[in-house]
């Protein structure tokens, strides 16, 4: 018999429905580095709008979209305040000092996320010579490393009180943010709110081949369409990709609730076998967790050969992603794969 692949390893994973294939090939196109591609147009007039900012930005990745957030709020040689567990420190490649010439300086993130605003405050520069500027700090809703957590109004507010306090500019990697939103129940421009830029992920649980779009002023999209063009991010009938983005956000926003139901359901199942321990419990769309006797590398692997893909990360932990294509049915079936692998031991 075949066995069915369950494939754990990213939301990223997820594949165009066939509505979405058919919203893509009836997309009406333009030339979007002329500002002519009606759907991308859309789109973006679309996100603006539900995020509660003036403009937005298609751009072709998270990763781009943080980097040209990093490039439009610093200046070269300044400084961006970010969680130590952070995306845009861990996954982008050092982009922000590689490419754009800013440093980052960390603050601890706890184990959902969360940044003390005190901790932030404490690490933005004095006005002095001898100090880079603090141009920038940077949130991640929700947290990816940190278990895909979810901050809240009760969390923003005070890092947005910093923010303004000392005139520096909040971006938000929202890659994720329609996963928050859907799971405090509230509308995404409520936590949008509180940052200067966002950016969300069309490319993950929403579903999409490609993209992410930057959201923010309409002085900071105007910049930051310069930058993108700069990282040729500036596409041309990106309408096709636009297209799928305006299918998502009509279609796949509150079905993002059953990935949530499918994670914590995993974790229930995980957590029931002897020697796993949840790290931490799951909020949305994603379960990290260890097993005593296992290195996080190796059982990655074992479970991947017996058909429930993931990848360890750092921390020592196995990451299992719920998303657009995995059932409940798949998710019991991954819990009971998983259980004689864990209870064989290493
Ligand atoms: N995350 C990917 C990998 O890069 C780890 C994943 O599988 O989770 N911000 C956050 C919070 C992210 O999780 C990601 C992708 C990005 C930004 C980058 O998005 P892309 O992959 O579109 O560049």
């Amino acid at each position: 018999m075949i066995m069915k692949v369950i494939d754990l390893r990213s939301d990223t994973v997820t594949l165009p429905s066939a509505d979405m294939r058919e919203a893509m090939a009836s997309a009406e196109l333009g030339d979007d580095v002329f500002g002519e591609d009606p759907s991308v147009n859309q789109l973006q007039e679309m996100a603006a709008k539900m995020l509660g900012k003036e403009a937005a930005l298609l751009t072709p990745s998270g990763t781009q979209s943080n980097l040209i957030a990093t490039l439009v709020h610093c200046p070269r040689g300044t400084e961006a305040i970010v969680g130590d567990k952070a995306h845009m420190l861990y996954y982008e490649v050092g982009g922000a000092w590689g490419v754009g010439g800013v440093g980052l300086r960390t603050v601890p993130n706890d184990a959902r996320g969360r940044l003390g605003p005190a901790d932030v405050e404490g690490r933005i520069r004095p006005d002095n010579e001898h100090f880079p500027r603090t141009a920038m700090i940077a949130v991640e809703n929700t947290h990816n490393l940190c278990g895909g957590s979810v901050l809240g109004e009760e969390e923003l507010a005070p890092l947005r009180a910093v923010a303004d306090e000392h005139g520096v500019p909040l971006h938000m990697d929202g890659a994720r943010l329609f996963n928050a939103a859907v799971k405090l129940g509230v509308p995404v421009s409520r936590l949008a709110g509180y940052a200067d830029s966002v950016c969300f992920s069309l490319s993950k649980g929403l579903g999409c081949p490609v993209g992410s779009v930057l959201c923010g002023s309409r002085e900071f999209i105007h910049a930051a369409h310069r930058y993108r063009k700069m990282l040729g991010g500036g596409m041309r009938q990106a309408g096709v990709l636009a297209a799928a983005g305006v299918y998502a956000l009509q279609n796949m926003v509150h079905r993002l609730a059953e990935d949530h139901d499918n994670a914590r359901i995993a974790g229930e199942g995980l957590a029931g076998i002897p020697g796993v321990s949840l790290d931490p419990a799951p909020e949305t769309n994603m379960v990290y967790f260890q097993v005593e006797g296992w290195q996080a590398t190796a059982l990655a692997r074992r479970l991947t050969e017996e058909g429930a893909l993931c990848f360890d990360e750092p921390g020592g932990r196995v990451r299992w992603v719920t998303h657009y294509g995995i059932e409940r049915e798949d998710i019991y079936m991954a819990v009971e794969r998983a259980r004689p692998v864990i209870q064989a031991g290493a």
